[in-house]
């Protein structure tokens, strides 16, 4: 099977800067995921797997290797299980995530992006800050920025959202959309053309998945799974990344991309609640839960009336919905949750005992 690299986004500039590696025997490729210790790339020639090469590693740093979107110069190596990646071509966009903690460092999550959707519900939390973060985000990595605001349906006041959005929005479009009713999908896919590279990036429920479907149409999106051998030979699938819809748009949805919409809109919990923070680091318990326990300082603003109880709601509803996907991501997580819960039942007992005043 061959396959006309210009579906998958190949320009003249891009042959261009592959055209060094071309006369040492390379073949160009770009990747549409990335998989345990590997890529799977689409190549001239057909989908193939492969591995970066060892000095391909040792010289680059994290946010220079290979990444699901890049652009590839092969050796094919026939004969071989993988091909080996040599080189990177230059990026024309990164969407970078940088990493917080001692290691520090910066992650690219999906590179030759051409347009980014930022994907917000009209419904309910329509959240502007977090949608000024992700247009940030988007203009630092290159990409364009469409504003797609969903489920239309559900919204009695839509041209009003519209026009909040657009006063945060410095020129980006902003387009409402209903995924049910297929409402705006076609302004919407005057900017998803054929051979350009959009990413979705939106917090949880945004309607990201959704929206997908229905873009896909009918026809069934070409989703098909990769089966691939671990090292131990077990079989193994995984899903593509960088995925053609039937109009000819490519979209890429990483693992990496999906945990930045998350991160982003967690950055911005602390800034919009920094009252409650503040507060918080005044209770007497670290993990307090500014419920029953003593000394508490964020009750006693709440009583004093210096902080609206339906603030605090709404602080603990996002912070609910964050961890929430945090476990769904990360099972250690979880299990960080649930000994926590299962300490703060543990000393409340221990407080209703002494209250009590019994020992057994
Ligand atoms: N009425 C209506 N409901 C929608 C629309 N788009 C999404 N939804 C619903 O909103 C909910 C969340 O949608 P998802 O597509 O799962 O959201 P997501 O952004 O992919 O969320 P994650 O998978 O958690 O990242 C689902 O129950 C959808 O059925 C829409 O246009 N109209
Ligand atoms: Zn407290």
């Amino acid at each position: 099977m061959t396959t006309a690299l210009s579906d998958y986004g190949w320009t003249e500039a891009l042959q261009a800067d592959f055209q060094p590696f071309a006369t040492q025997g390379l073949i160009p490729g770009r990747i549409i995921v990335q998989q345990r210790g590997g890529y799977r790339l689409v190549t001239p020639g057909g989908e193939i797997d492969a591995r970066a090469s060892g000095a391909l590693m040792k010289a680059t740093a994290e946010d220079g290797r290979p990444t699901a979107g890049d652009w590839v110069a092969v050796e094919a190596r026939p004969g071989e299980t993988t091909a080996l990646v040599h080189h990177i071509l230059p990026r024309r966009t990164a969407f970078v995530r940088k990493a917080s903690g001692p290691r520090g460092g910066a992650q690219a999550v999906a590179t030759n992006v051409d347009v980014a959707l930022l994907v917000a519900s009209l419904n309910s939390d329509l959240n502007l800050r977090r949608l000024e973060r992700y247009l940030a985000t988007t203009y630092e990595s290159g990409a364009e920025p469409v504003i797609v605001l969903t489920k239309a349906d559900l919204t009695p006041d839509v041209a009003a959202r519209v026009a909040e959005v657009e006063a945060i929005a410095f020129g980006a479009p902003v387009l409402a959309i209903s995924s049910k009713t297929r409402e705006g999908l076609d302004a919407l896919a005057t900017h998803l053309r054929p051979g350009r590279t959009a990413v979705l990036l939106g917090s949880s429920g945004a309607g990201k998945s959704t929206l997908l479907n229905a873009l896909a149409g009918e026809e069934k999106m070409d989703t098909g799974e990769i089966r691939e051998a671990d090292e131990r030979g077990r079989h193994t699938t995984t899903h593509r990344e960088l995925v053609r819809l039937t109009s000819g748009a490519l979209i890429l949805d990483t693992p990496g991309m999906r945990e930045l919409g998350l991160w982003e809109a967690e950055a911005g919990v602390a800034q919009t609640f920094a009252d409650i923070e503040a507060l918080a680091e005044e209770c007497r318990f670290r993990d307090c839960g500014h419920g029953a326990e003593p000394g508490c300082a964020v009750r006693a603003a709440i009583e004093a009336g210096d902080l609206d109880p339906a603030r605090l709601k709404s602080f603990e509803k996002l912070q609910a919905e964050l961890a929430f996907e945090r476990r769904k991501e990360d099972p250690r997580a979880a299990m960080e949750n649930k000994k926590l819960w299962i300490s703060r039942h543990k000393a409340g007992r221990a407080r209703m005992k002494a209250k009590r005043g019994d020992d057994g």
